[in-house]
């Protein structure tokens, strides 16, 4: 009885370890076992009372011990649980996301409004190669090799047959062997990367990109260039920005346009001499030997093309006026042109 009363007492006063208390006091080796171990010593008349009162004193021990640890592990989980609690009230942690560059915004605006207009958009990893042929830069857009009109796009030769293009024009040739005429007209844009040997400044780059465009049919005209050329320069600049087209020269059109864009918002108080102008675009009429070197009968079929630069495209509409900018890859400047704002 003196053990159990203790025992009682050092359960209710055990900090953390039940078990190696219970150990002590219920083991093989433990104090009550020990007791009870003596019981031969007990006379045999009173074997029965101390056996029951040992068993009771056992089952006591064992109960309290059960309900101590079930405590214990309570204390435990609701430890736990306090530690780990999620406080839905606080304010998340934000990350940073990524966008396209602002020039494949500007190129993906271009997409869009072509594909609206029932173009197909030339796949740049198959039909569009960077790394080109003289015959497809060059000799197939009616510069054979000692055209004069060679020296205006400074080129990057690998070899004297293979170079970096210095235009998208190549794709128009590319495109034009796989078109099936029984199919229809042939309309496509051809979006990519062009190097020229220029000196970079302000509005030049010696990377750059171009969107090349071209449709070819039964009785395409002028017209028409002139109505898709106004369409994609006023979804991209609305009314905000004045347009004008010179007549200028490309050896594969003929006659050639080039679109300038003014830098800023034409007043009618302002002078033809105030305003500011951008070039953003050749084009022209496709001459019948382009046609012709690429298995089309000029008679039959006539075509236009434009050659867009949508750096320029994108200095205009967000006012950036150093096209460097777009190739300095800080992101300070980039992430500027956050689409979703
Ligand atoms: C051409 O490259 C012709 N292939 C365009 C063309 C296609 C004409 C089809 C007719 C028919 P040009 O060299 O002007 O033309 O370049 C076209 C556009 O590319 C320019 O209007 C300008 O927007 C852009 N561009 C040219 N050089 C650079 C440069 N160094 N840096 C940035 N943009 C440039």
């Amino acid at each position: 009885t003196a053990l159990k009363k203790t025992a009682v007492e050092r359960i209710n006063t055990a900090g953390v370890d039940v078990e190696s208390l219970r150990v002590k006091l219920l083991g093989r080796k433990g104090e009550l076992t020990t007791l009870l171990k003596g019981m031969k010593n007990v006379p045999a008349q009173d074997r029965k009372t101390v056996g029951e009162v040992g068993n009771h004193v056992r089952q006591t021990i064992t109960n309290l011990l059960a309900e101590k640890k079930a405590a214990e592990e309570v204390a435990k989980l609701n430890k736990q649980l306090a530690s780990e609690t999620i406080d839905v009230t606080l304010p998340g942690s934000s990350h940073v996301v990524g966008q396209p560059h602002v020039l494949q915004q500007i190129i993906d605006e271009i997409e869009q409004h072509f594909l609206g207009l029932g173009f197909k958009i030339i796949d740049d990893t198959v039909d569009s190669p960077e790394v080109e042929t003289d015959e497809y830069n060059f000799e197939r857009e009616n510069l054979p090799k000692d055209h004069p009109a060679r020296d205006m796009q400074d080129t990057f030769y690998i070899t004297p047959e293979i170079l970096l293009r210095t235009q998208t024009s190549p794709v128009q040739s590319r495109s034009l062997e796989k078109h099936d005429f029984s199919k229809g007209p042939l309309k496509m844009i051809a979006p990519g990367k062009v190097y020229r040997r220029d000196t970079d400044d302000a509005t030049h780059s010696h990377q750059f990109h171009q969107v090349e465009g071209m449709v070819v049919g039964e009785n395409i005209t002028m017209a028409d260039l002139k109505g898709t050329l106004l369409s994609i320069m006023q979804a991209l600049f609305g009314e905000k920005h004045q347009i004008r087209m010179r007549p200028s020269y490309f050896p594969f059109t003929e006659p050639s346009v080039e679109v300038d864009v003014s830098w800023n918002e034409v007043t009618p108080d302002m002078k033809p001499e105030d305003i500011e102008w951008i070039e953003v675009l050749g084009a022209g009429m496709t001459h019948p030997n382009v046609l012709r070197m690429d298995g089309v009968d000029p008679e039959k079929y006539s075509a236009f093309a434009f050659g867009l630069g949508p750096d320029r495209f994108a200095m205009l509409k967000y006012g950036v006026d150093d096209i460097r900018q777009f190739y300095l890859n800080d992101i300070r400047f980039l992430s500027q042109f956050n689409q979703k704002g």
